[in-house]
């Protein structure tokens, strides 16, 4: 059935309810001499190469690849339009490595057709903090699809991961692969609902008219808590003492340190968005929400070309009600223009996703470790991490 899966050290279905199995790492590291010293063969027309992000040309025609040949919907009218930026952020965290950002060309015209990142995360399964890599934007042209590309570049990557002493990693994908840790579900919230109806992202409701819609949908124009306000440089000691507490009640979660959080959580335009609630009697920071930026491409519309679309990334309430502090989150993201707030069922999503009028998406995201088992699959409210 999964003719590379079968061959690499992840969960089998065949395995699923075997509560004989060790939790941990399925193989031992090898050592490092051990590890293979030469990239994998491409078919004859390829090439590898190593993608310096700093450069604006490298990040234009990852951007291009991406924008043209990256995640759609099942039905194929929207795609995935991560930004420049937004790619550069994601890519070059602390500690990366420039050598697991990996590109295939056609030697003759030097275009590039495929890509693959890892970058580099401390992740948490149950007691222990595991390094691993974060794999994501595995991509190969439209025009190069269903040629087994992809298990050649999943194996680079690890090969790449490996080199540095890294043995674990942590990917999502939309496609169901062995073994699910688990199954979470994309909710919407429509904050542009004339514009979502128009392109086809949602319909109008039964006995809805486009104006009882829109007042459905209505948000005040600002945030209603005292003290919210945006994070800033000198918040990154309390946001991490915040955010660290909170994670600790998840299964799998990041353990993020200052650094961390200043590279993912510091607002940074048209990427990341981060707010907190500042108490005005002890100046504490009491909660914190964020969301990212990932535009979609709307692919056959003759009104409009891009969906604007916030992502929940982390949230934690230890004074406001999480109700509120994401009903202050939607109101910051419509103000900033955002056309749809989207979240998954992660964490304590679900406290909020149908009393502040989200609808559930079609389409589920598999969570998925590599070299690591865990004994039982999680239920999204277990789960504390968001991959972008
Ligand atoms: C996928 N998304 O099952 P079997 S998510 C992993 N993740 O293998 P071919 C995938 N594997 O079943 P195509 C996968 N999609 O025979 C397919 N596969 O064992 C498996 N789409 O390869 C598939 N981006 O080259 C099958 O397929 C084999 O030409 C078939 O290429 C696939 O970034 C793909 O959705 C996805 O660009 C590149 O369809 C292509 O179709 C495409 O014949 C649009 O491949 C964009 C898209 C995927 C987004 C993502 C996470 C990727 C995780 C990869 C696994 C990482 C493992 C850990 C490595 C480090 C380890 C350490 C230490
Ligand atoms: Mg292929």
């Amino acid at each position: 059935r999964h003719k590379f899966w079968e061959t690499q050290p992840v969960g089998q279905f065949r395995d699923l309810g075997n509560p004989s199995l060790p939790e941990g790492p399925i193989e031992p590291p090898t050592p490092l001499s051990e590890v293979k010293q030469e990239p994998y063969n491409l078919p004859g027309p390829y090439e590898w190469i190593t993608c310096d992000m700093d450069t604006e040309e490298m990040c234009s025609e990852v951007y291009s690849l991406l924008a043209n040949n990256y995640v759609e919907d099942d039905e194929n009218m929207f795609r995935f339009n991560y930004s420049k930026g937004f790619l550069q952020w994601a890519l070059r965290p602390p500690g990366y490595y420039r050598s697991w950002h990996i590109g295939v060309r056609v030697k003759t015209s030097k275009k590039l057709v495929a890509f693959i990142t890892g970058v580099p995360a401390r992740i948490r399964a149950k007691d222990a903090v595991v390094n691993m890599a974060e794999i994501n934007f595995l991509c190969v042209h439209k025009k190069l699809r269903s040629k087994r590309l992809a298990p050649v570049m999943i194996k680079e990557v690890t090969r790449r991961v490996h080199l540095e002493n890294i043995w674990q990693a942590a990917y999502t994908a939309g496609v169901v692969l062995p073994t699910p840790i688990s199954t979470c579900q994309y909710w919407h919230r429509s904050l542009n609902p004339k514009k979502l109806i128009d392109v086809g992202f949602s319909r109008l409701g039964a006995r809805m008219t486009m104006s009882r819609t829109i007042k459905l949908y209505k948000l005040p124009d600002s945030p209603i808590t005292p003290g919210f306000r945006k994070m800033e440089l000198h918040d990154v000691p309390a946001v991490t003492r915040l955010l660290r507490g909170y994670l600790k009640q998840f299964i799998v979660a990041p353990d993020f340190d200052e650094n961390d959080v200043e590279h993912w959580l510091l607002p940074k335009e048209d990427v990341v968005d981060s707010f907190l609630v500042e108490s005005s009697e002890t100046h504490d920071v009491t909660d914190f929400c964020s969301f990212y930026t990932l535009p979609s491409t709307v692919i056959g519309n003759q009104n409009y070309s891009t969906l604007k679309a916030a992502y929940s990334y982390y949230n934690v309430s230890t004074k406001t009600p999480l109700l509120q502090l994401m009903n202050d989150a939607l109101i910051v993201a419509k103000k900033k223009g955002y056309d749809v707030f989207n979240a998954l069922d992660v964490m304590e999503n679900e406290v909020f996703l149908k009393e502040l009028k989200f609808g559930p998406g079609d389409g589920q995201l598999q969570y998925y470790l590599y070299n690591y088992r865990l004994n039982q699959a999680l239920g999204p409210s277990e789960l504390g991490l968001v991959l972008l």
